[in-house]
């Protein structure tokens, strides 16, 4: 039976903004306060959709969620009406309101962690939500989430869906951007990737020092068995603290995988060596050749790969067999990273092409190609379970792009997130986007 990757991209929200919430993320810090373009952000996310769709790769989309997040504001005290909670929130406590309007919910590799069929006990496609609870305005993301992906992944057969891991630092999960998976093919057994910052209950692996680690060894291991994944299927390896200490927040600012390969920076993680000699040796008892390419320190900085997100990029099998890289604008003004690339696609190896995307405005949070993308494998029967409604088609790319036109501001600073008339603007579009996405209510204010 066939199998595809589907790259379902986080469609941004419409009150997207640059509100410096993200310790440790060194892009979301050094933009905070600057204005924000959140018609040109989603314009830009929806153009790397409909290329990616073009070239022939599968392609979904996954919704925005409801900001100013106004139930989360009342959990912490604001009360009145919807505009007198955002203007007293506004009055009083200012970083509360940002962070309840943030539009991170776009950097969907954070939404959840996913297993395709082949590696699960149950022979279903398992997707546990990230509970993101090293930073507030992410906590808040899971219910959404897992409301939108079992509206999307509704078909009990084929999808099983799990509640966010218990909402303390001890479980910190930042979903599929500390999870790679290798495989011969997409449908077939494959070995899962885990990558942990820190361990909450050994001692023995060492924590970075300046910088939160925001995924635990522990929330991988209860992910892992959530979704039945043999022993044999699964590798753990842990992050280099000191590249956490350089803005490295997540894996997939320093590393990416896909198929039989694994692209890599020197620093990225501790023991390499063992890592990958496991890597290789579980992957060969399911029928694959392991492979990896290591970026030198020599050739490119931990700084190159935090400012150019080179490793933030998506790696896609071509028919043929070689990858191709979505590498963003970025790459292209770091003239280390940009003259690596013509190395790398100069050689002959397995990376043959590289494409540049312009994602400026997510990038400008901290967020790259492979942040505003969640992948999930499937054979045929699973994709024709998906809800038809969130697959890219070029009727549906009109469709979106004519409704970001219609909604969305092109300006946004703080001032614009305290008028309550944003919350109506947001809610007016998000109902229409359920309808254009048939996802049904899936938002707070369509379901209370
Ligand atoms: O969690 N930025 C996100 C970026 C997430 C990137 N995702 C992956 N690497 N997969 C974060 O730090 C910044 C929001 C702000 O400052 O307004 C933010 O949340």
């Amino acid at each position: 039976m066939k199998s595809y990757e589907v790259n379902f991209d986080g469609l941004v929200g419409p009150t997207h903004n640059y509100g410096g919430l993200s310790y440790g993320n060194v892009a979301s810090q050094s933009n905070s306060q600057q204005s924000s373009n959140p018609k040109e952000a989603a314009l830009q996310g929806l153009a790397k959709m409909k290329a990616l769709m073009d070239m022939g790769f599968q392609q979904g989309v996954l919704a925005p969620q409801e900001r100013p997040d106004v139930a989360a504001l009342r959990r912490l005290g604001f009360a009145g009406s919807d505009a007198q909670v955002i203007q007293q929130a506004a009055k009083e406590a200012m970083p509360l309101l940002v962070a309840s309007c943030s539009a991170s919910s776009m950097w969907v590799a954070n939404a959840a962690t996913v297993s395709p069929s082949a590696d699960t006990a149950d022979g279903r496609v398992h997707f546990t939500a990230a509970n993101l609870n090293c930073k507030y305005h992410r906590s808040i993301e899971h219910p959404t989430t897992s409301r939108v992906l079992g509206a999307m992944f509704a078909n009990q057969h084929h999808f099983a869906h799990h509640a966010a891991l218990p909402a303390v630092a001890q479980f910190g999960d930042e979903g599929a951007a500390n999870h790679t998976r290798f495989c011969r093919a997409y449908g077939e057994a494959g070995v899962e990737f885990f990558v942990f910052g820190r361990s909450a209950f050994d001692t023995r692996y060492p924590a970075p020092q300046k910088y939160p680690a925001r995924q635990t060894l522990e929330a991988s291991q209860a992910v892992a068995r959530l979704h039945g994944l043999r022993e044999e299927g699964v590798v753990y390896a842990q992050q280099n603290p000191s590249v956490i200490d350089q803005g490295v927040f997540h894996n997939d600012v320093i590393a990416v995988g896909n198929g039989e390969v694994l692209f890599y920076h020197e620093d990225a993680f501790l023991e390499t060596d063992k890592m990958l000699a496991e890597l290789s040796s579980k992957l060969a008892k399911v029928g694959g050749k392991f492979q990896s390419v290591c970026v030198p320190r020599s050739a490119v900085t931990v700084d190159d790969a935090v400012r150019s997100y080179l490793f933030n990029s998506q790696l896609l099998s071509r028919p043929d067999g070689s990858m191709l890289l979505i590498v963003p604008e970025e790459c292209r003004s770091n003239e280390r990273v940009w003259h690596y690339l013509q190395g790398l696609t100069g050689t002959g190896g397995v990376i043959r092409e590289v494409k540049v995307f312009d994602l400026k405005q997510s990038m400008q949070n901290g967020g790259g190609p492979a942040c505003l993308r969640l992948r999930v494998a499937l054979n045929e029967t699973e994709l024709a379970a998906v809800n038809p409604g969130v697959i890219m088609t070029a009727p549906l790319y009109d469709s979106l792009t004519q409704w970001v036109e219609r909604h969305y501001r092109d300006r946004m600073t703080e001032n614009d997130l305290a008028d309550p008339q944003l919350l109506l603007e947001c809610r007016a579009a998000l109902d229409e986007l359920t309808q254009i996405l048939k996802l049904g209510s899936v938002y707070p204010f369509q379901i209370n």
